[in-house]
């Protein structure tokens, strides 16, 4: 079983993450990290702290020649911008504290308040440091990690957004393979598959921009070649459904997720919605439709798993909403500072990322072992229908 813990301020020294529980023999090198940490920084509508950044995680540790150890995985990411806030982020106290203003007007919608008041900070730059969407870089670290897990025994997971800012696109993913889906998506600059979408969104974006507003959207993500019976009906923790589910609101300004027709289900009669079984296809059943999203009874069923995720807007607004200076009692504008316009693009990255971390113990449940020799194995002997 994998667990795995990140560390690190947004604007502190570095990002750092361990990953416990990855099975020995896996290929990996930095490279194979790269390409997503390089995915996630882009999109139109991001800030120009992109522009400083440069992420690349180094590995410190449980890698050797070039392959895991089964020892825990360290990965580190330096954060570029951080020479420029030694001060602010200095570790040890300042001689003259009074330089660095303290941040008491908490934006709506963030954590700053809830934060400041449960850990009891004055400065709400405590809060925000850590509550920082910045951490996500470390979370696609280590979910590329995992991508490199899964790709060995053919399971992919790629995305794309659907929607910004109530521009809705054309769903194309369902008539693509996700070899296509990946490569549009990584050619388009709001990981967006319908192009004229993409023109519409980008005037969404710049009108936000112009209005010094932000705008959240929706996205895909989509687990393709899960075998059957990942996941359980047992117990409610095992559900393959709650945990991917889980792992998408656990990303910053999350607000919904829907696996398959998801809230749509329900305006449907139960013999429109459930997808018919049509004999003989191979090893399993055949579907003519997946409104289930490749899930039925917290199981994976062996179809595509969608899962649509819905983010908010941002809440560091350029034009601050109305707040309360929290050392003055008083109305006042919230605080403002440099951020994303909109971050959806890079949000379907950390989609991918925490649905392939969330997949791993479901996953190794099944199939697991302390090697990739075991768990090949594992998987190899699986019986498919017990008819069979
Ligand atoms: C973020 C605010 C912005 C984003 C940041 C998340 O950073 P800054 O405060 O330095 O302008 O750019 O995202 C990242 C740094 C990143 O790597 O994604 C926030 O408040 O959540």
């Amino acid at each position: 079983m994998i667990k795995y813990l990140t560390a690190g301020e947004s604007h502190g020294k570095c990002l750092t993450g361990i990953l416990e529980g990855m099975p020995a023999g896996l290929a990996l090198s930095e490279e194979d990290i790269a390409i997503d940490l390089r995915r996630r920084q882009q999109g139109y509508g991001r800030s120009d702290r992109m522009k400083i950044e440069q992420d690349i995680a180094h590995i410190l540790s449980g890698v050797r020649h070039g392959k895991t150890l089964g020892s825990p995985i360290t990965l580190q990411i330096e954060n570029k911008d951080w020479v420029n806030w030694q001060d602010k982020m200095s570790i040890t106290p300042l001689t003259d504290e009074s330089r660095i203003e303290k941040l008491t007007r908490p934006r709506p919608g963030h954590a700053d308040l809830a934060g400041a008041i449960k850990y009891q900070h004055e400065d709400i730059r405590n809060v925000i440091e850590r509550a920082s969407a910045r951490e996500t870089a470390m979370r696609v670290a280590l979910g590329a990690v995992c991508r490199k897990f899964f790709g060995v025994f053919g399971i992919q997971v790629v995305s794309h957004v659907i929607n910004i800012g109530g521009v809705e696109a054309k769903n194309l993913a369902a008539d693509l393979s996700v070899d296509e889906i990946s490569a549009r998506g990584n050619s388009s600059g709001l990981r967006c598959l319908d192009c004229d979408s993409e023109v519409a969104m980008i005037a969404k974006i710049d009108q936000a921009m112009a209005n010094k507003d932000t705008l959240g959207g929706i996205f895909e993500v989509i687990i393709e070649g899960l075998p059957v019976g990942v996941g359980s009906y047992v117990h409610g923790d095992r559900r393959l459904d709650g945990i991917l589910a889980q792992a998408m609101l656990s990303i910053h300004a999350m607000k919904a997720v829907g696996i398959g027709l998801g809230e749509n289900s329900a305006h449907l009669f139960g013999s429109e919605l459930h997808d018919r079984l049509l004999p003989n296809h191979e090893t399993t059943m055949k579907r003519p439709t997946n409104n289930a999203g490749g899930i039925e009874g917290g199981m994976s069923n062996g179809e595509r798993i969608r899962l649509r995720v819905a983010m908010k807007p941002l809440s560091t607004i350029g034009k601050p909403m109305d707040s309360v200076d929290l050392k003055t009692g008083k109305s006042s504008p919230a605080l403002s500072e440099r951020s994303d316009v909109c971050a959806v693009p890079a949000a379907c990255v950390v989609g991918e990322a925490m649905a392939l971390l969330a997949m791993m113990n479901p996953f190794l449940e099944k199939y697991g072992g302390d090697s990739m020799v075991e768990i090949h194995a594992h998987l190899k002997s699986s019986p498919g229908l017990p008819w069979a």
